[in-house]
Parts: C-alpha cells; sequence; structure tokens
C-alpha cells in the first residue's frame, strides 16, 4: 500500500530547522525504539551536517529489549550517542544530561577556561508521534510543551529552558516528501507517526499481521486466543478475532475496519508485548 502525508507545516518546520541549526551545539535525534531504521528522515543528513548526535531510543517500554540492544550498540559511533530511554518515567532524561556534557565536554571546558557562561543548545528532532516533547517535559520536570498520542501535536518551534544552562529547541515532527520503501512507511504508521486518517486501515493490517506472524507469531497469536493455521492468510486471522470479538455489522458481516483498528491499537498500547517492527540486521 502506497502511502504519502507530507502537510505543507512540515515544509515550514524543515525550513526552521535548517534555520535554527546553527544556534545548537547538539542535535538530540528521538527515534522510536520499536522502528528506528524506520524514523530516520533522509531530510535530516543534509540539516544536522556534523553536530554532535544524541540518539535517543525513545519507548523502549513497548519495544524488543534485545533489539534495543542491538540498535543502541549500532547508533553508538563516532560523536554520537545512543540513549535507551522511556520519556514518561521520572528522571529517565537525567542520562541524557549527562550524554549531552559528554559529547560537548571540550567545548565546556574551554568556555570554563575563557571565563564564558554561554547556555548548551539542542534542537530536538524526530518523526512525528516519537516523544519529543515529552522528553523536553522529562527533561524540565514541568509541562512545558505540549504532548499528545497522535502525530503533529507540536505545531511550531519552542525554546525550552531546563536547569543546568541548557536550551532545548521543541520542533514539530517531520517526514519525507515520499516514501521509497512500503516498509518504512507501514512502520511509521503502525506506530501512529502518520496519521489514520490517509490510511487504508482494513489493509494495512493485514500487512502487520503478516509481519506480527512472521517476527513474533507467539505473543500475537497468544493476545487473540487464536492457533496458528497452516496455510491461512493475514485476512483469515483478522476474521477469528472480529468473530472472537463480535466485530459486526448490521445484516451480520464482520466489521473489518473495527479489527483492524483494535489490533493496531493493541500493537501501539504494548498489549502485543514488547516488539521491535525494524529487526536489526548487519547488512
Ligand atoms: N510508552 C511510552 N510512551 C511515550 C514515551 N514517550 C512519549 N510517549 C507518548 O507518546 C505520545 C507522543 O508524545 P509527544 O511527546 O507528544 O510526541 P512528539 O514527538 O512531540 O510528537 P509531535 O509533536 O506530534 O511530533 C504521547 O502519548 C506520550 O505520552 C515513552 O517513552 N514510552
Ligand atoms: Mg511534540
Amino acid at each position: 500500500m502506497k502511502i504519502q502525508w507530507f502537510p505543507g507545516h512540515m515544509t515550514k518546520a524543515l525550513r526552521e530547522m535548517e534555520k535554527n541549526v546553527k544556534l545548537v551545539d547538539l542535535i538530540l535525534y528521538v527515534l522510536d525504539a520499536r522502528a528506528p531504521f524506520s524514523c530516520q528522515n533522509p531530510q535530516f543528513v543534509e540539516i544536522v551536517g556534523n553536530k554532535p548526535i544524541i540518539y535517543v531510543l525513545n519507548k523502549i517500554d513497548l519495544a524488543d529489549d534485545k533489539q534495543t540492544q542491538l540498535w543502541k550498540d549500532f547508533f553508538n559511533r563516532d560523536n554520537t550517542l545512543a540513549i535507551p530511554l522511556n520519556s514518561t518515567m521520572t528522571n529517565a532524561s537525567k542520562t541524557v544530561v549527562s550524554g549531552m556534557e559528554k559529547l560537548l565536554a571540550p567545548k565546556l571546558e574551554r568556555n570554563r577556561q575563557k571565563g564564558i557562561t554561554m547556555p548548551l543548545r539542542a534542537m530536538v528532532i524526530g518523526v512525528p508521534n516519537c516523544g519529543k516533547s515529552t522528553l523536553i517535559n522529562n527533561l524540565c520536570g514541568k509541562y512545558k510543551a505540549i504532548t499528545g498520542d497522535r502525530p503533529s501535536v507540536t505545531r511550531s518551534t519552542q525554546w525550552v529552558k531546563i536547569a543546568g544552562n541548557i536550551e532545548l529547541l521543541d520542533t514539530p515532527g517531520t517526514l519525507w516528501p515520499s516514501f521509497e520503501d512500503d516498509k518504512v512507511s507501514h512502520n511509521l504508521a503502525y506506530i501512529n507517526s502518520i496519521k489514520d486518517e490517509v490510511l487504508d486501515v482494513s489493509e494495512l493490517v493485514l500487512d502487520f499481521i503478516e509481519k506480527m506472524l512472521k517476527d513474533y507469531p507467539k505473543q500475537f497469536l497468544e493476545r487473540y486466543n487464536l492457533e496458528f493455521i497452516n496455510e491461512a492468510k493475514p485476512v483469515d486471522y483478522l476474521a477469528k478475532v472480529c468473530e472472537n470479538r463480535k466485530f459486526i455489522v448490521k445484516g451480520g458481516q464482520l466489521d473489518w475496519e473495527r479489527g483492524a483498528r483494535a489490533i493496531l491499537d493493541d500493537f501501539r498500547k504494548g498489549r502485543l508485548g514488547k516488539i521491535t517492527l525494524d529487526i536489526y540486521s548487519k547488512e
């Protein structure tokens, strides 16, 4: 299924990020730990340039721990740090501040020797709904940035001061004009980075079921009290879920869309267990 969602406010946000990147010492690149590959916006490469990056692997409470560890090792490179996090946990973000101080140690030392007390500035970037504003609130210990369980909650950039003379720039979640790989756009849709209104969820969920049967069959089947059915197609499993849950429309037919939404919602809320969509591979 081809998906496209690149509203005007994202183009505007990207332009503002291009301007503001000059003001910051470092990038906080928030990735959903369930899809760290798919969350990488190709347009960020140029915007970020050679600024130091902290990759925040966020929502680790929902992701497969083994996969998170592999992705953490992958994103820990020269000039970058990877920090797995659950931004909804009090004080979880302390590791982010110490990471910032570690990456910027030479600059901080130079400033100290010259007696300069410049604030440390970071720009927080990522796809919609990955938890940028939640991370910022966690870092400042107050609800300063609006958050919400749907994509494109933040609509404009906003500076937020946190303790330790640090300033963070919250940015709207941004995607890119066209997705080359359906797997990437589908993963972004599953994690609710693309608004459901532009999706055909009844069709999308069939790919999701196929993926679950391949990568996490036990968790998927157990959630819906299903057995593995030989040669069954994803649609057969969706039918079973609808039947079991009595998702029936007038006339006695199955309510496919309701079933589809229920399954995606279960995944998004972690009711299928801890799942990573982007399975790490070395290639
Ligand atoms: N389970 C879990 N939920 C999280 C975590 N971080 C953020 N969330 C939730 O994810 C949803 C989106 O969070 P936001 O902080 O609004 O995301 P955002 O990246 O600022 O989104 P946009 O502004 O739309 O781009 C909210 O419902 C948060 O409570 C996390 O680590 N774990
Ligand atoms: Mg936000």
